[in-house]
């Protein structure tokens, strides 16, 4: 297990990297370059980033989110160029040492809350939050407006000003397209990226739906065991890959993590894990825990133990944090709680390596 911590660069995350090398039995990063979707990334930039990651003591193995532009979702024609910036970026990133691209085929949104900073009355700290009454009565549009309100000025990964500013004209592109439909524009996408994944030694890990649902009548096709299943079949090779959200999958009581942790890390189809909790509140209802298992309703040790049991090599990072001790920052970013959960995590792992050692 290689523990990591999600890093958005120095233009634009506070935590600085020698914060985040302190934080014990930290090895990298999963970062990110801030490239609209689309775009095929300058080496030069991505050398540079990487140059100052290693010399902070930190590996750059895992990059997230290589955003797949949306007419690649919605097979426009255009999609052939962008996909074909795609694979430019592939091969670069290869030549730069990565081993697992993380992205999402998620239409317009990424992830999805109603609040990002809800106030946990347990103990005063605030996390993210998701009621789906409190959607019914927001459009797509207002969504997107309180969601850029409340974040203090930050970008919030799949919320970027660029792909957002065209949010009306991708939803009618979306129009009566099924899942299947996606399926097909996802195939197309697939059968052209893994080859070239293959060739170069990467794996595209396919991050979940989140919430694990559909919303506003988008199709959705990645919230579940046997939607991944559908995925991994589409273009069947090791470099198709999964990674695995125990939050996102996790919003829907529906899915058991642990198991399906199994299920794909048996067949060596997990990418990388995001690792965090969650507490349901009730139906589409929930809020964003901290890492410990009574603290949300899924439960750390199954998960971590699967891990250890089907795909003990792969790449962690905790997920989400909730913001503590009067900590600024990007909401579910800060240091402070994801801090505190690789460090819990890692106390998980000490103690399954060492009960699995007698
Ligand atoms: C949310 C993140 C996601 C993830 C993307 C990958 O906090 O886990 O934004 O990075 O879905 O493309």
């Amino acid at each position: 297990m290689k523990m990591t911590f999600r890093w958005y660069g120095s233009q634009s995350d506070p935590i600085p990297l020698k914060y985040i090398r302190q934080i014990p039995g930290m090895s990298g990063l999963m970062g990110l370059l801030d490239k609209p979707a689309g775009v095929d990334w300058p080496e030069e930039e991505f050398a540079a980033l990487k140059k100052e990651v290693n010399e902070a003591g930190l590996a750059l193995e895992v990059i997230e989110s290589v955003n797949v532009h949306e007419d690649i979702k919605t097979g426009l024609p255009s999609r052939d160029e962008y996909i074909a910036n795609y694979m430019s970026t592939i091969r670069m990133l290869a030549r730069q040492g990565v081993k697992v691209i993380i992205y999402n085929f998620m239409p317009v949104f990424d992830w999805l809350r109603t609040d990002l900073a809800r106030v946990i009355p347990e103990d005063g700290s605030n996390s993210l939050y998701f009621d789906e009454k409190d959607l019914g009565e927001m459009g797509p549009l207002e969504i997107v407006r309180k969601t850029a309100e409340d974040s203090h000025g930050f970008t919030l990964p799949g919320w970027e000003p660029e792909r957002l500013a065209l949010l009306e004209t991708t939803l009618k592109q979306y129009e009566g397209m099924t899942g299947d439909d996606l399926r097909k524009n996802y195939k197309y996408f697939l059968d052209a990226v893994i080859p070239v994944c293959e060739e170069v030694g990467v794996r595209m890990a396919c991050h979940p739906d989140d919430p694990a649902w559909p919303i506003f009548g988008l199709p959705r096709i990645a919230h579940s065991q046997a939607d991944f299943d559908k995925i991994i079949q589409l273009h069947d090779s090791p470099a198709n890959t999964v990674c695995l959200c125990t939050g996102s999958l996790g919003s829907n009581p529906e899915n058991d993590i642990p198991a399906t942790i199994r299920h794909f890390g048996e067949m060596d189809r997990i990418g990388a894990m995001h690792v965090r909790n969650v507490k349901y509140l009730g139906t589409h209802h929930f809020r964003e825990a901290a890492h410990l298992s009574s603290a949300g309703d899924l439960d750390m040790y199954a998960i971590m133990k699967a891990i250890y049991d089907t795909c003990p090599e792969t790449y962690v990072r905790p997920d989400h944090g909730r913001m503590i001790w009067d900590e600024q920052g990007r909401p579910g970013y800060g240091l402070y709680d994801r801090a505190l959960g690789a460090t819990y995590l890692n106390g998980l792992w000490e103690a399954i390596v060492r009960e699995n050692q007698k």
